[in-house]
């Protein structure tokens, strides 16, 4: 299998998350994707290439204009504030307050996030953008003929990222451009399989009104799992999109035969649904070991997800999502590609 990956990920590099009431070291950050590749490589995965410059088009097809020119300048106009510490939003457009974007930065920060854990740092921009690349070069070579499954070894992530809206990590939504991206070159029908361990709120906001793009999530319980306020079960799309959007929501402490009978379900709907392409939102965050997620998955759990994955027979795309146990964070992503592979 292919892997796409840029060097560029290093730009994003943020010195503080805020998390428990304390600022510390980020959990998503380079070792992530250092540790990744290098798996790839010692397991001879197969050739690994940089990704093509897109430009914004593919972004500014389903993310709003406003938000993605925040992103672009929004360290810069924090800098010129004498603000000593990283970019970080601390008040939103809550209920039943203005809807209208402020012109001060710290208002910005706030209009445009969900979240304020994801500090804005020097480079999160650039690195945001080799991250959508990474996702489209998957997607063109997929395309473009020969592949089974290709891996995008995106970093940052991206499935919290709405239309609007930057957190949990994520800038732009990867799976989200891929998946739109293959609408505009010729696919019909996109699945998109979410199985971080978080509800890729992002995703589903996008594609919510909409029945040419399937999402299908397995997550914590947005009553005790980031980011809360998304993920329910009755969240089935919206409109024209009505029944093309499904949510496993499952608890603390769940295991791989429970979690596995959901994929099953999800496998099932794509199945059903006709998809052309699948794209999987690839997290490995529902590892035992993982600091910030509370589901029991063991190392071999993620070779048999990728088994079954591939039994549905379809070009698959896979986008690099959340994972954080550093650790083993190499064995159990390239443990999906390889099941995949088998
Ligand atoms: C990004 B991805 C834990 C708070 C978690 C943010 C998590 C973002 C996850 N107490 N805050 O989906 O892996
Ligand atoms: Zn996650």
């Amino acid at each position: 299998m292919i892997t796409i990956y840029s060097d560029k990920h290093r730009l994003r590099n943020s010195k503080t998350e805020l998390y428990g009431g304390q600022l510390v070291p980020p959990f998503e950050n380079p070792s992530r994707a250092d540790i990744v590749l290098e798996r790839v490589k010692s397991e001879n995965l197969g050739e690994v290439i940089s990704p093509r410059e897109f430009g914004m088009e593919p972004v500014l097809a389903l993310h709003d204009a406003g938000f993605v020119e925040f992103l672009q300048v929004a360290w810069e106009e924090w800098t010129k504030t004498g603000y000593k510490g990283e970019a970080m939003a601390n008040c939103w457009p809550a209920r039943r307050m203005s809807q209208r974007v402020p012109d001060f930065i710290e208002g910005k920060i706030g209009y445009y996030s969900l979240a304020n854990e994801t500090s804005i740092s020097k480079g999160t921009w650039e690195a945001a953008e080799a991250s959508k690349d990474v996702a489209l070069t998957g997607a063109e070579l997929i395309l473009s003929g020969n592949e089974n499954g290709v891996f995008s070894l995106c970093r940052p992530p991206g499935h919290h990222a709405a239309f609007d809206m930057f957190g949990g990590y994520c800038f732009l939504n990867n799976a989200a451009i891929a998946a739109q991206w293959f609408r505009d070159n010729g696919i019909d029908r996109v699945a998109i399989l979410d199985i971080d361990f978080h509800h890729g709120n992002g995703t589903q906001d996008i594609f919510y009104q909409r029945d040419d793009v399937l999402y299908l999530s397995l997550h914590g319980d947005p009553r005790d799992a980031f980011p809360h306020f998304s993920g329910y079960q009755e969240e089935t799309g919206q409109n024209t999109g009505e029944g093309t959007t499904y949510n496993w929501p499952l608890p603390p402490g769940t295991q791989f035969n429970k979690w596995c009978d959901c994929l099953k379900e999800s496998l099932a709907k794509i199945d059903q649904f006709e998809a052309e392409v699948i794209i999987v939102s690839l997290g490995v965050d529902t590892f035992e070991k993982d600091p910030i997620s509370f589901f029991k998955l063991k190392s071999e759990d993620f070779l048999t997800i990728g088994k079954l994955i591939s039994d549905l027979k379809l070009t698959t795309l896979f986008v690099m999502e959340g994972g954080y146990d550093i650790k083993e964070l190499g064995v159990n992503a390239v443990n999906v590609l390889q099941g995949f592979e088998e």
